[in-house]
């Protein structure tokens, strides 16, 4: 019981509780009661990231998928904590109207990296927070597990560019496992590997041997390690904290096999809009969200259905694998 993740992460919490307020009396994190509840009880959580509803989705069916993603968490017996900032505080498990506050912001909340998170704090800002942002306040509180759709990587020309997203940084630096269904054909798929490599974080593909490219099951580049199951998956998030390697994980799930057909569809849209950001000088920050609406526009919604399917698919898995990973050291 001693050396289980769980109790390791519990004495993380005891030494830092951010929901203790700071000497001024400010609080630095809000949890919410269901979460902070469950964490004490070290029961199963899954975070969630915002900017995925904020800026990768429409209203309103950005907030119909945060809902249902939630219920999916819940169905499957873990607490959904969805991460954002909200008028300078960093939330952590958000009320619905928190929910449909963040949703009807959209792209008016602030896309929010590690980078941007002191700012948009200090400033009384609202931030949707980014993989990087969100597995940084899920540490910070103690979640291991975090579910999402995609994350960032090495841009295309990025060896140039230097445009390579903070979410393979914070992999690098902070223990939280985050399943996805790998990273998108817009980005350079073998850099990215190689970079998380130098990271040294673990990649793990889910039932496969190769890395998924999200609305693809294939890559064309092998996963450097697989695994096979929820329990696979506890095993190894429980492995990584007890080594203390302070690195993340990357479990990278496949899209679910009905919504890949459309891959081929979807990827020479992709191509059509990373060549129209090119000619209207989209960069940075701003690239990833304006592929990922002109991708759905050229497809007529398709590429939407897919996202949410996918979303919906790793949302499951997560929660399984919270729950397997609270199960461990009982
Ligand atoms: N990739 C997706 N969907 C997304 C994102 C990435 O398939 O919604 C979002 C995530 O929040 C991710 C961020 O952390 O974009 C990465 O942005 P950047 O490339 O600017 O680091
Ligand atoms: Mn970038």
């Amino acid at each position: 019981m001693a050396s289980s993740a769980l109790s390791r992460l519990a004495n993380i919490q005891k030494h830092f509780n951010p929901t203790n307020p700071t000497s001024k009396g400010e609080r630095i994190v809000k949890i919410s009661p269901e979460v902070s509840e469950a964490l004490s009880l070290g029961k199963a959580v899954v975070a969630l990231e915002s900017t995925i509803i904020s800026h990768g989705m429409p209203y309103p069916q950005n907030l119909e998928t945060a809902k249902e993603v939630e219920a999916i968490i819940r169905q499957n017996g873990a607490v959904p904590a969805t991460i954002v900032i909200l008028d300078g505080m960093p939330c952590v498990g958000l009320s619905l109207e928190e929910l449909e506050r963040l949703a009807i912001l959209g792209s008016k909340a602030r896309k929010t990296a590690r980078r941007d998170i002191a700012h948009v704090v200090a400033t009384r800002g609202n931030g949707a927070t980014t993989v990087s942002a969100t597995m940084f306040l899920a540490s910070m509180v103690g979640i291991p597990i975090f579910v999402t759709g995609g994350i960032g990587g090495v841009h295309r020309h990025g060896e140039s560019t230097m445009d390579i997203s903070s979410d393979l940084t914070e992999l690098g630096r902070t223990p939280v496992a985050v399943v996805c269904a790998g990273v998108k054909s817009i980005l350079d798929i073998p850099r990215t590997l190689e970079y998380l490599e130098t990271q040294g974080v673990c990649v793990a593909a889910y039932q496969t041997n190769e890395f998924p490219a999200f609305f693809t099951e294939k890559s064309g580049c092998k996963a450097p390690c697989r695994v096979d199951s929820s329990e696979d998956c506890a095993r190894l998030i429980d492995t990584n904290i007890n080594l203390q390697l302070g690195t993340g994980i990357l479990i990278a799930v496949p899209i679910p096999s009905e919504h890949s057909a459309s891959g081929s569809i979807i990827e020479s849209a992709i191509q059509k809009a990373l060549k129209e950001a090119r000619e209207q000088n989209v960069t940075g920050s701003a690239e990833t969200p304006f592929v990922l609406a002109r991708v759905s526009e050229l497809t007529g919604g398709t590429s939407l259905a897919s996202n949410i399917a996918l979303v919906k698919n790793n949302a499951r898995l997560g929660a399984q694998i919270a729950v397997s990973l609270s199960q461990i050291g009982e």
